[in-house]
C-alpha cells in the first residue's frame, strides 16, 4: 500500500528534482499526478522511467489524494495550498509562505523530525531555504554537543536558485564575453552575474539586510533553537548548481576541531571530506546531483574562545529544494500517515 502523491509545479526546476527524487529513493507512489499552470499542460515530464503530461493546476480536485509537493513559488502556493489542505491532501510546500507561521511546521527531517507531527493544524509542512537547510544540517549535531551561541555565515549561492531564466542568464552572459557580438539581456538579476558576483538575493529589509538573510537567521532559529544569534550575508555567484557557505560558530564551551570532525561524520545527512591538502574539500561542482551536505575546511577559530569555522557545500535543487521536501514526505510516513 503507497500513497498518492501530487507534484504541483513539474515543469520547474525544483519540480522536476522532486519527481527525480521520488523515483530514486523508492517512495511509495500509488498513483501519482503532475501538475503545471495552464500555459505548461500537457508539458511531457519523467518520473523514474515513466513519462507523464501535466495536468491543469487550477482545475485539479486534491480530494482522495494524500501529499502533494509544492514547487509553484508563493503567489500560487497561497491560492492553491488551501485547496489541498481542504480536501485532506497534506501539503509540502518550498515556497517561503508558510515558513514561520507558528502553526505550520518548518521541517529538516535530519533536526527535528518529530515536527512533522505538528501538520494537522493547518495539514501544510513548510520546506526551509535552500541556504537554510544545508546549514542546519551541520549545526544541529554540533549544538547538541556544545550549544552554539553565534553563527556567522557567507553564502555563495548559485542561479540555479534564482530558476532558469537565472541558468540561461549565467549562460547567455558567459558566451557573450567570448563574442563581443553576441547581445544579451539582464532578465534576473540587475548587474552582470558571469565572472562577478552579487551581494543582494531578494529583497533589501529596512535594516539593510536581505530577505534572503533575514530567512537564513529565523528559520535557523525555527528549526534548531531560538537561543542562537545568526548573521549572514548572502551573495550570488556565477555557478550554476550548489550553494556553498563559509560558517563560523561559537559555542558557550570549547569544541575541539578533531570532536567537530568526528560528530559531523557521524552526523545524519553529511558527508566529511576534509584534508588539509590541495584537492582536500568539497567544491560546487562536485556536489551536484548528490544528497549529502558537504563539510570540509573544519578548523578552530583561536581569535575567540570557543570559535570553529567550517565550510559547507550542497545541491541547492536537492537537499536544499526537493530532497528536503520528498525526506519530509518519508518522514510524515514513516511517523504519521502509515499505509498498511
Ligand atoms: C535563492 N534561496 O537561492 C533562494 C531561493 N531558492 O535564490
Amino acid at each position: 500500500m503507497g500513497y498518492k502523491v501530487v507534484v504541483a509545479g513539474a515543469t520547474g526546476n525544483v519540480g522536476r528534482e522532486m519527481l527525480n527524487i521520488l523515483a530514486e529513493r523508492q517512495f511509495p507512489v500509488d498513483e501519482i499526478a503532475v501538475l503545471a499552470s495552464r500555459r505548461s499542460l500537457g508539458t511531457e515530464v519523467s518520473f523514474g522511467e515513466r513519462t507523464l503530461k501535466t495536468e491543469d493546476l487550477d482545475t485539479f480536485d486534491f480530494t482522495g489524494w494524500d501529499i502533494a509537493l509544492f514547487a509553484i513559488g508563493s503567489d500560487a502556493t497561497k491560492k492553491y495550498a488551501p485547496k489541498s489542505a481542504a480536501a485532506g491532501c497534506v501539503v509540502i510546500d518550498n515556497s517561503s509562505l508558510y515558513r514561520y507561521d507558528p502553526d505550520i511546521p518548518l521541517v529538516v527531517p535530519e533536526c527535528n523530525p518529530e515536527a512533522v507531527e505538528q501538520y494537522a493544524k493547518k495539514n501544510i509542512i513548510a520546506n526551509p531555504n535552500c541556504s537554510t537547510a544545508q546549514m542546519v544540517v551541520a549545526l544541529k549535531p554540533l549544538h547538541e554537543r556544545a550549544r552554539i551561541k553565534r553563527v556567522v555565515v557567507s553564502t555563495y549561492q548559485s542561479v540555479s536558485g534564482s530558476g532558469k531564466d537565472a541558468i540561461d542568464e549565467l549562460w547567455d552572459q558567459t558566451k557573450a564575453q567570448y563574442n563581443p557580438t553576441a547581445d544579451y539581456e539582464r532578465k534576473v538579476y540587475t548587474k552582470d552575474i558571469a565572472f562577478n558576483v552579487i551581494p543582494h538575493i531578494d529583497k533589501f529589509m529596512e535594516d539593510g539586510s536581505t530577505k534572503e538573510e533575514w530567512k537564513m537567521v529565523v528559520e535557523t532559529k525555527k528549526i534548531v533553537d531560538p537561543s542562537i544569534k545568526v548573521t549572514a550575508t548572502c551573495v550570488r555567484v556565477p555557478v550554476f548548481v550548489g550553494h556553498s557557505e563559509a560558517v563560523n560558530i561559537e559555542f558557550e564551551e570549547f569544541l575541539d576541531e578533531d570532536e567537530a570532525r568526528d560528530i559531523l561524520r557521524e552526523a545524519p545527512g553529511v558527508m566529511v571530506i576534509d584534508k588539509r591538502e590541495d584537492g582536500g574539500y568539497v567544491t560546487p561542482r562536485e556536489c551536484v546531483g548528490d544528497y549529502a551536505t558537504f563539510i570540509s575546511r573544519i578548523r578552530q577559530d583561536s581569535t575567540i574562545d570557543n570559535g570553529l569555522n567550517l565550510w559547507c557545500v550542497s545541491d541547492n535543487l536537492r537537499k536544499g529544494a526537493a530532497l528536503n521536501a520528498v525526506q519530509i514526505a518519508e518522514t510524515l510516513g514513516n511517523r504519521v500517515l502509515k499505509k498498511g
